[in-house]
């Protein structure tokens, strides 16, 4: 699914701002919920998650109104039109002037509809019912019971019951678009890069609607070049290649991007145009190397939430701007989307400032009990189309990851991601493939990923207050893994609780002086393993979770940076590690 863009053939704008909301608890329905006109509604902003926006409601998950109005732009009647929704945690439903333009389930990643013949040319009336509650058989899953085999963490003890570790923020958390295009389009891309000596192989897959036999100029500037390549007669489909010698390579210390423009020219008329920032790079894995443009990569940075004060979940451009410039400062050169996907702009500020992303579905907390299993295997292969589909074409990107800590103990589990990772293979042969472990060496789809993620934690919720003892363990372990299933191992999460301000000499833990020394010591470690590729230190920021006794003021200290993005001691240690190695 292409991103909206501006140009003299294709046209959007944001609808975000102030949208009337109300809760509705007594899950009153449309008619009663809109036909009382929304007496009882307040103003709420778009996007942003709902929760922490008004005294009442913040663990009220839904379902719950949106309803905004919009006038048609100037030059919009002449085209297709389209509403873009790019997240809405969890379930929507759209009416646009009373039509139900349909559905869409899971946060985090976009959906659309087409709007013609539904919209008018002056008032329009957006209707969206939102509702973020938590079920066993929704993914991620919450409120459930049974077996504490199957929970994860405080054992379905904590409010809201997530089985997983962060606050289930609902709400239209990124913006909504309406957008223009034309009739005759193109309507996506694929981009692929490969390497031959010093030459650049651009693959570029183009498909086109309601234009047969249309004519297609693809050119690529940059680094001093200027390329072309044609195709005559397209009918839908068509894959162009372009040589690019001595092609200046992206990879983070010199995230080196092209200008792609792709022309459809249709019955003699330019009708369409649609560019993208691309950048030329190969990743590859080779034994227990990862290996970029080549040449063998070692990964350093951080696992993140989109998390902050009042907006939540929401998209705030301040925050993600902030939030690369202290990666960049740190020497960071990686991070990990834990636990679902973050917004396209996270996406092209990746591509543009040089930092490699573990893009992750948002399967988190998942357990393998009959109830309710295929349903959630479906709605992990629905997420994982839409976001290869989404972010495929990112040189960032650099492995799917198709679940977060599964509670794979259960067989049903390596079936469950043997069908997830062939589906990622079949729709992108060119990246690894990878899921994020607690369980370690019982992970039996070791056999297949193309890399391990493990998460620990020992000299924290195991061997607490004593990191040497948990590092000699974990030493261990790192080992058996390798030797059982021989893939690279990347360390995905490890980390410690911190209060900001709190000291202790000799360091204890929840002291600055703990994380410095838990995460100092443990990347020694790692740098010791061959076969180890990576370093992902858990997390980036401190973040809201639901409350338990484990989460004191329902939020997870592990941060190296607070929540409003000031550095811990923690930070100074890692930047001074990640800058000189
Ligand atoms: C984990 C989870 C992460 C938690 C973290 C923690 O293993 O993947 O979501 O927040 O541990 O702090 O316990």
């Amino acid at each position: 699914m292409l991103y909206p863009q501006n140009n003299l053939y294709r046209q959007f704008t944001d609808l975000s701002g102030f949208w009337d909301f109300r809760f509705d608890p007594a899950d009153q329905g449309l008619e009663q919920g809109w036909s009382n006109g929304f007496d009882d509604s307040r103003p709420i902003a778009v996007p942003a998650s709902w929760n922490d926006q008004f005294e009442d409601g913040r663990d009220f998950l839904g379902p719950a109104w949106y309803q905004t109005h919009f006038h048609l732009p100037w030059g919009f009647n002449l085209k297709r039109l389209f509403l873009r929704f790019n997240s809405v945690n969890y379930l929507a439903q759209v009416w646009l002037n009373g039509h139900l333009l349909g559905g869409h389930e899971g946060g985090h990643l976009p959906f659309q509809f087409e709007i013609m013949g539904k919209i008018h040319p002056t008032d329009n009336l957006l209707v969206v019912r939102v509702d973020g509650s938590l079920s066993f058989d929704r993914v991620p899953p919450g409120n459930v019971t049974g077996d504490p085999y199957d929970f994860f963490g405080s054992h379905g003890k904590n409010f809201p019951q997530t089985n997983f570790d962060f606050f289930p923020f609902c709400g239209i958390q990124r913006p909504v678009l309406l957008y223009a295009i034309p009739d005759c389009s193109i309507q996506d891309l694929t981009v692929r890069t490969g390497l031959d000596s010093t030459t650049g192989i651009v693959s570029v897959a183009v498909q086109t609607q309601n234009c047969d036999f249309a004519n297609l100029i693809l050119s690529l500037r940059g680094h001093g070049q200027e390329l072309t390549a044609t195709a005559h007669r397209v009918e839908q489909t068509t894959t162009l290649e372009l040589l690019v010698p001595n092609a200046a390579l992206w990879e983070p210390a010199a995230p080196n991007l092209y200008d792609l423009t792709v022309q459809l020219f249709y019955k003699g008329e330019l009708e369409d145009v649609y560019a993208l920032p691309i950048g030329i790079r190969t990743v590859k894995i080779d034994g227990s190397r990862l290996l970029l443009n080549g040449k063998p990569f070692y990964l350093k940075g951080f696992c993140r939430h989109e998390d902050f004060p009042i907006s939540g979940r929401g998209y705030q451009p301040a925050v993600l701007a902030k939030d690369f410039a202290l990666m960049q400062w740190s020497g960071a050169n990686s991070f990990r989307t834990s636990h679902y996907p973050y917004s396209e702009q996270t996406m092209h500020l990746s591509d543009r400032l040089g930092l490699l992303v573990i893009d992750e579905i948002p399967a988190v907390g998942l357990y393998f009990r009959e109830d309710g299993l295929q349903r959630r295997l479906e709605v992990c292969q629905q997420y994982l189309n839409e976001l290869i589909d989404r972010d495929k074409n990112h040189p960032s990107v650099l492995m799917w990851s198709i679940a977060n800590e599964p509670l794979s103990l259960r067989p049903e589990a390596k079936p469950f991601f043997k069908a997830l990772y062939d589906q990622a293979k079949a729709l992108d042969p060119t990246r690894p493939v990878t899921l994020v472990s607690s369980v370690g060496i019982a992970e039996e789809s070791l056999d297949f990923l193309d890399v391990a993620c493990l998460n620990r934690y020992y000299g924290w919720y195991d061997h607490s207050g004593r990191i040497e003892e948990g590092l000699r363990n974990l030493s261990i372990e790192l080992d058996v893994l390798y030797e059982r299933y021989h893939k690279p191992i990347i360390l995905s999460e490890f980390g410690a609780d911190t209060l900001p301000g709190v000291h202790a000499q000799p360091p204890e833990m929840f002291s600055e002086e703990y994380q410095v020394e838990f995460l100092t010591s443990y990347i020694e470690l790692l740098r010791s393993k061959p076969y180890v590729i990576g370093e992902h230190v858990w997390v980036m920021c401190d973040f809201k979770t639901s409350q338990g006794t484990l989460r004191m003021g329902g939020i997870n200290y592990k941060g190296v940076f607070t929540r409003d993005r000031r550095p811990k001691m923690a930070a100074h240690a890692l930047r001074k590690l990640w800058r000189d190695s």
